[in-house]
């Protein structure tokens, strides 16, 4: 798993000692010398000890997510200990699983963070918490894409108006981020070398660097620790801190040195390089001289265009034809008649446009066909990108074996009573019951958008709301519309009971993302006003979501990796007072 920091020491600084050690002769390679330190425990991942002052970040910045109103599981444990603002934290710290190999610290530590920036377009819990707001065009304030693998066609993003007052486009914010970090770094950072760590990543050598599923610990016994095989790959990269403005803004130069791959088919971009230095123009000096610029959101969204093999004829083809040669069946078909075919921007901003088939998924939508996936894998005969090529089932990595679960099978929820001393399920207490509670999709917004309108909070009934089964209901007393809170060891959520017999008894649903903003009262348990959906949450990470380096089971950016397990959370819903105060 990737994890940042990466080192309990500084990175720029493990970089530094490992070539000097290469350059004495103490070490064949970088990557070998930062291997032997970690064996040996003169050096740490900073995973090893999160509560470690060495090792946590400092500032987040969140752009497109709303943390503390809506993704962050266990938003009370955020709040206090990674903010350390007002919380509601109800119980002591989860002792009860103290891990085994990560450090535990007694006194947990309490606002980690020095910064907190978010670049939003609306008022959320999260900019809320922020100490700086950058704020954001909305989609019809810039030029941007918008495209899913769900559905064939690109959007464009057009503005009808110029980003009012300070507001800036996602593009232009980060341009001039990157220029203030630029001009810092002349006195500060200059030009360092780095370490990467990287995962044992999905359709790279990495994922059989583990063959049989065989994961043996290195750290404390025998074994030898080898980068790129039972650790992650090290590689020493070079930054001039000084340039990232001048880079964030072109096209650099790996993209026709080394090509650019996805899935395992590496695409052949000089042709397009090309092209986009002679319709956008070159810099003529400084870290990007020679190279395409992309200094506006335009730019940037013509060269995603012009880069993509479903955007672009000529690479899908290209695409298709290397693979071809890999699999042992023709393929190149499915692109065909669209060679010469590139949707350029114009294009998109004149009408949603089909897009070419192209090994960048696994769908078909050649001669008009609605996408389905794995459509190629299916009637090609592609092999799936599995262990054994096919649709997998059965999956033998020692750590599924220790937890019984080598096939799909039925796991009951945890028992949260006999684990972490929750109240039983179904324990009753004056005017309360103890239940599971479920946080699903929101049905009035996608996440935390869309909901603060006039028409949705009609449709939604408004505000924060409980939906629970008649039998729960009448065993707590409550109507339909009354107020009810939700309480357990992570926090409080106060709103008003939906009862329904599409609710099975025992189960309540806090719809996700109910955050701060709209009718959200003081509760009776603190006094306080607040508390979320996630309030009641935290996070339990499954530990066989943390395999890698064996075939699908392997890390893939933003495709596969632990998800935040919230589902086996039990609270106690209970009637309050009708009286609410904000
Ligand atoms: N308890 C519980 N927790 C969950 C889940 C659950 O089911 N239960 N679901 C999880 C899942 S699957 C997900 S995906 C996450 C979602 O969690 P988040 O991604 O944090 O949620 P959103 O509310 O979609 O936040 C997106 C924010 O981006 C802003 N935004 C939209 N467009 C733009 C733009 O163009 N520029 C800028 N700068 N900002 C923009 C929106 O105004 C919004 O505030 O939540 C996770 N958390
Ligand atoms: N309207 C709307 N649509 C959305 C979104 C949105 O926010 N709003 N978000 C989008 C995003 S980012 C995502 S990730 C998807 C999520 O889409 P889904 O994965 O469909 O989302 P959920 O509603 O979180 O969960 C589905 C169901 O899982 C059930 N469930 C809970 N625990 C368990 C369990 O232990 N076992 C089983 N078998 N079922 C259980 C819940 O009761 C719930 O009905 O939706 C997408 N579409
Ligand atoms: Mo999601």
């Amino acid at each position: 798993m990737p994890f940042y920091p990466q080192f309990h020491e500084n990175s720029l600084d493990v970089a530094d000692a490992a070539v000097s050690a290469v350059e004495r002769g103490e070490a064949e390679s970088e990557p070998a010398w930062i291997a032997s330190k970690l064996k040996n425990g003169e050096l740490n991942f900073a995973v090893e000890d999160p509560d470690a002052p060495e090792n946590w970040p400092r500032t987040l910045v969140l752009w497109r997510s709303n943390l503390f109103g809506s993704s962050a599981k266990g938003e009370e444990y955020f709040l206090k200990h990674l903010l350390g603002t007002h919380n509601s934290v109800q119980g002591e710290d989860h002792v009860a699983s103290k891990p085994r190999d990560v450090r535990w610290h007694e006194e947990a530590p309490e606002g980690k963070l020095d910064l907190l920036v978010s670049a939003d377009f609306r008022m959320t819990s999260s900019t809320l918490l922020s100490d700086i707001v950058f704020p954001a065009a909305t989609w019809y304030e810039k030029y941007d894409l918008s495209s899913t693998d769900m559905h064939p066609f690109v959007h464009a993003f057009t503005p009808a108006i110029s980003p009012p007052w300070e507001a800036k486009t996602d593009w232009k914010m980060f341009q001039l981020l990157a220029d203030e970090v630029a001009r810092q770094s002349r006195d500060h950072l200059g030009v360092r070398k780095d370490v990467v760590a990287t995962a044992l990543t999905h359709d790279t050598p990495g994922e059989i660097a583990q063959p049989g599923g065989h994961a043996p610990e290195w750290k404390g016994t025998d074994l030898p620790a080898i980068p790129g095989k039972n650790m992650p790959n090290l590689k020493i990269v070079e930054r001039d801190y000084t340039a990232i403005g001048d880079k964030f803004v072109a096209l650099g130069p790996l993209a026709d040195k080394l090509g650019l791959t996805t899935k395992n088919v590496t695409f052949d971009v000089k042709h397009q390089v090309d092209q986009l230095g002679r319709l956008h123009g070159v810099f003529d000096s400084g870290a990007a001289e020679g190279r395409p610029a992309l200094d506006t959101d335009q730019r940037m969204a013509e060269a995603i265009l012009m880069l993509s093999g479903t955007t672009n004829g000529e690479l899908a083809t290209q695409g298709f034809e290397t693979l071809e040669k890999r699999v042992g069946k023709e393929l190149s078909d499915l692109a065909r008649g669209s060679e010469e075919k590139r949707i350029t921007f114009k294009d998109t901003q004149q009408a949603p446009v089909p897009v070419i088939t192209s090994p960048e998924w696994s769908g078909s939508e050649t001669g008009g066909r609605r996408y389905a996936p794995f459509t190629v894998n299916i009637e090609r005969l592609k092999p799936f990108h599995t262990l054994s090529g096919r649709m997998h089932f059965f999956l033998d990595h020692d750590w599924l074996k220790d937890m019984g679960e080598m096939l799909p099978t039925y796991r009951p929820p945890l028992d949260m009573h006999r684990l972490f001393g929750e109240p039983k399920l179904g324990e009753k207490g004056e005017l309360s019951i103890a239940v599971r509670y479920l946080t699903p999709h929101n049905k009035w917004s996608i996440h935390s958008e869309y909901q603060d309108n006039l028409f949705m909070l009609s449709l939604s009934r408004g505000g924060t709301s409980v939906w629970m089964s008649p039998q729960d209901a009448t065993a707590i007393e409550v109507s339909d519309n009354d107020w009810v809170e939700c309480v357990n060891t992570n926090g409080v959520f106060v709103g008003r009971a939906v009862v329904s017999h599409r609710m099975p008894e025992g189960v309540v649903y806090v719809h996700h993302a109910q955050e701060r903003t709209i009718d959200v009262p003081k509760s009776e348990t603190t006094g306080k006003r607040g508390g979320i959906h996630n309030s009641v949450t935290r996070i339990l990470v499954k530990p066989t979501h943390m395999i890698g380096g064996y075939a699908h089971l392997s890390w893939a950016f933003n495709y596969m990796g632990p998800t935040g397990n919230q589902r086996d959370i039990v609270s106690i819903v209970r009637k309050r007072s009708q009286e609410v105060q904000y």
